[in-house]
């Protein structure tokens, strides 16, 4: 089942997000280091228009270092994007982003005195808790779960920055899907829009391949199965995953090695590389393209009216039905009125 979670409050805080930015002068757009593309809302885009926008890698402590800069490098081949990487763990590197605030909004106008800064990005990538440590104290609520604050909070830090902490927002329709399992293996889609199954399987399949290794450490494994089924039943044994009778409890397996990922205890883990998400967008692409042509092929057959075949067979069986109907009516008649004549 595909991953899907754009709940009407989300719809409200995009308008009202786009409500507020004429009073903005910059967007620090937080992205998930463990997956810098699928985290990225290209709802988010749409609305930037041409205000400076720093992209912040958070979670960078969760992530696999060696693709976090694979992936800064990849989106800076585009001049106009600057990433920077940042962590819970790594408070000073997060109080360096009012440096590039500063930085960023002087090289566009450089008598700006008051700035202020709207924090967007998707569900519970850690948004308010970067607004927390630019604070210095708490002062935006932040939970472990997606959709943490409901309504936009500005939090002035007093030497002319203002920052505006904003509800976390998906979009409508993932047109990747494996962007969609990602998300919800992260944690950025409410628990209750998930299926565990699904996005476990997604999960196992990738993990086997990327990280071996981690997997055979972490849930004491000789070897690593070919297949995520394989893999998912070995794991559920060593970790009692196992429900009465002796069948695997596929549904726990997969909900504990979500969590495990969730929370780090499987290693430092990105769920992307440009490479898969430049081979993905392709073959969506493709898919779209074979749509769009079948479409046009329908639309050709019919062109000549609005009936579809089977309504149009129909009609021709009850027009032939009806024929032979007064056929059989009209010879019927005949006969009576010959007898008639004959009795006459
Ligand atoms: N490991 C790790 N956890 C983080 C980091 N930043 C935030 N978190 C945790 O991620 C969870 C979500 O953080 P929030 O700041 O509430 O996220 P948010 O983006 O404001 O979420 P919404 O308000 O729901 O959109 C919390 O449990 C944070 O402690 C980080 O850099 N590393
Ligand atoms: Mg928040």
């Amino acid at each position: 089942m595909a991953v899907h979670w754009f709940p009407g409050h989300m719809h409200k805080a995009l308008k009202e997000m786009q409500e507020a930015l004429s009073t903005v002068d910059i967007l620090i757009e937080v992205l998930d280091a463990r997956l810098p593309y699928s985290s990225e809302n290209p709802e988010i885009a749409r609305l930037r228009g041409d205000k400076p926008c720093l992209k912040i890698f958070n979670k960078s402590d969760l992530a696999d270092p060696e693709l976090t800069a694979e992936w800064q490098a990849h989106l800076e081949q585009d001049r106009s994007i600057k990433t920077y990487t940042t962590s819970l763990e790594d408070k000073g590197n997060t109080k360096h982003i009012i440096e590039l605030i500063r930085q960023t909004c002087a090289a566009k106008n450089k008598s700006i005195k008051n700035i202020t800064a709207m924090i967007i990005g998707i569900p519970n990538v850690g948004k308010s808790t970067i607004v927390n440590i630019l604070a210095d104290r708490v002062i935006a609520k932040t939970g472990n779960e997606a959709g943490v604050t409901k309504n936009q909070q500005r939090i002035n830090l007093g030497s002319g920055i203002v920052l505006l902490d904003t509800p976390g927002v998906l979009w409508p329709k993932f047109l990747n899907p494996n962007s969609g399992y990602r998300l919800g293996i992260s944690g950025a889609v409410k628990d209750t829009a998930l299926e565990y199954d699904d996005i476990g399987f997604f999960a196992a399949d990738y993990l086997i391949k990327a990280y071996p290794e981690y997997l055979k450490t972490r849930f004491k494994l000789d070897h690593i199965p070919d297949t995520e089924i394989e893999f998912l039943e070995s794991a559920a044994k060593t970790r009692g995953a196992i429900m009465t009778g002796g069948r695997v409890n596929l549904h726990k397996i997969c909900e504990l090695l979500i969590g495990e990922f969730r929370t780090g205890k499987l290693g430092p883990v990105s769920l992307e590389t440009p490479a898969m998400i430049e081979a993905e967008l392709a073959e969506v692409a493709r898919i779209a393209e074979k749509k769009a042509a079948d479409k046009l092929k329908r639309k050709e057959r019919f062109k000549d009216g609005s009936l579809t075949p089977d309504k149009h067979d129909r009609k021709e069986v009850r027009t032939k039905k009806r024929g032979e109907q007064s056929a059989r009516d009209k010879a019927r008649q005949q006969e009576i009125n010959k007898q008639k004549k004959k009795r006459r």
